[in-house]
């Protein structure tokens, strides 16, 4: 069997570093019939959007087979488990806790408490309830005051079970893919949408950490962001600058509102009918301290300047994963270093890292040995950034298991447990064992 290593002396391998498995509500859960509709039962049922037409009514049936999935968690050895909480699961209409909702969750974390693995609490991993949609979701500033009291209240039930909450994961797909490119629930589409659904996210955020500093300020409060760096196909000046245009316009968009209190400077330059609608105050509410800055990578793109609308996204280069993506690990050091020179970073945490591999059982065992790979050139790229000095505190494979993946439907696998999802019968991968063993072995 192969087994992850890291250099010897790698901060990576001793007890202080984290070592999680994520998923998100969604992505698992099922049990539709007992939480209220979200955008994503929606925009599942809209035909043409999803790609095998599927939904996530039974997923991998996590609401019923939670208790299995922690001891398969606690199988795999590993210090943490990141999951979301479905907001319209414990909240009803009129912005009150749904106790039966609440207390799925309380099984769960005393399930890990019992474990003694600490739990990676996220807010909001894109399962908007469709009555806030319905009344303009992302769009509408009253959303972010929504969210706010969706957390304190969230937070104030929890108590001390949750060891770090994130406010929002990926502000950049729900506001850009779900209200710019319409490719993710709700699935609006228009350059005037973008910025003004990222802008109320970030409202959000910034207002949730408010409650959770309150009445959770011994948990570890932040936010997590995805970053795909950006790279100019060549050395010209004019695809170099296009090409830190979709820089600004996809990554710095949200960190540095969060981090510096300040949208960069591309703003100026847009129309502006595609600006933020941004209210005396907001900033300084979106730029509070953070305990930690979650970040999640998968690949990078490449650009060039296109004339009408400024730059164009050149196809991945192969290595390819599954889902196409390209796997370039060195853009991984690449962008925890640069991150942490332009900006005052927090303690920083990987909360997602991972690959789509099309996975077999073959007598009883899955030989992935393609995320095996990339999983180790990536934890050297995270070892190797700390060695420039990122401070990184954890590390979290994106997924414990296969799962719903969005506009992709269960047709791509992330995970490093296989999920037939006619018996739900699940299988640890290669990668899986090899995980548990680096992770075992400190
Ligand atoms: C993400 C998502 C995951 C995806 C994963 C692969 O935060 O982007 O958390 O839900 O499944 O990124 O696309």
């Amino acid at each position: 069997m192969s087994i992850l290593t890291l250099p010897k002396n790698s901060k990576m391998l001793t007890k202080d570093f984290t070592y999680g498995v994520a998923t998100a509500s969604f992505q698992i859960e099922g049990g539709r019939d007992s939480r209220l509709p979200c955008i994503w039962d929606t925009f599942c049922a809209t035909p043409g959007k999803i790609e095998d037409n599927s939904n996530g009514d039974v997923a991998c049936d996590h609401f019923n087979l939670w208790q299995q999935d922690i001891d398969l968690i606690d199988s795999l050895n590993v210090d943490a488990y990141r999951l979301s909480i479905s907001w319209p699961r414990v909240m009803t209409v009129d912005g009150k806790l749904n106790q039966e909702g609440v207390n799925f969750y309380l099984n769960i974390l005393n399930a890990l408490k019992a474990k003694n693995i600490k739990a990676f609490v996220t807010l909001y991993h894109w399962d908007l309830p469709q009555h806030l949609e319905d009344q303009g979701g992302w769009l509408n500033r009253q959303t972010a005051y929504e969210f706010a009291n969706y957390a304190k209240l969230i937070c104030q039930q929890f108590g001390d079970l949750v060891h770090s909450y994130a406010t929002l994961n990926e502000p950049f797909c729900s506001a850009y893919l779900g209200y710019e490119a319409g490719i993710h629930a709700p699935g609006k589409v228009g350059k005037e949408y973008g910025k003004k659904a990222a802008h109320h996210l970030l409202l959000a955020h910034g207002l949730a950490m408010n409650e959770l500093q309150t009445y959770s300020p011994n948990s570890l409060n932040g936010i997590v962001l995805n970053f795909t760096p950006a790279y100019s196909v060549d050395d010209s000046a004019e695809n170099v600058k296009a090409a830190q245009y979709a820089d600004d316009y996809f990554n710095h968009w949200y960190i540095k509102p969060v981090i510096d209190g300040s949208y960069p400077d591309i703003v100026e330059q847009m129309p502006t009918s595609q600006q933020p609608d941004i209210q005396p105050g907001d900033m300084e509410i979106i730029s509070q301290n953070l305990d930690f800055l979650g970040i999640n990578f998968y690949t990078r793109a490449i650009y060039k300047a296109c004339k009408d609308e400024i730059f164009e996204e050149l196809p991945a280069l192969a290595p390819r994963t599954d889902i196409g993506w390209e796997i370039y690990p060195s853009a991984f050091t690449k962008l925890l270093t640069d991150l942490n020179k332009q900006y005052q970073l927090p303690p920083v945490y990987i909360t997602e890292n991972g690959a789509a591999v099309n996975d077999h059982v073959v007598d009883g065992a899955v030989d992935d040995e393609m995320r095996y790979n990339y999983y180790q050139s990536h934890l050297n790229a995270v070892d190797s950034a700390i060695e420039s000095g990122v401070d990184i505190h954890g590390y979290f494979a994106w997924s414990l298991m296969d799962n719903f993946e969005w506009a992709e439907g269960y047709k791509k696998r992330f995970g490093i447990v296989y999920v037939d999802y006619q018996s739900q019968a699940r299988t640890i991968k290669a990668s899986g064992l090899a995980y548990k063993q680096l992770v075992s072995n400190r």
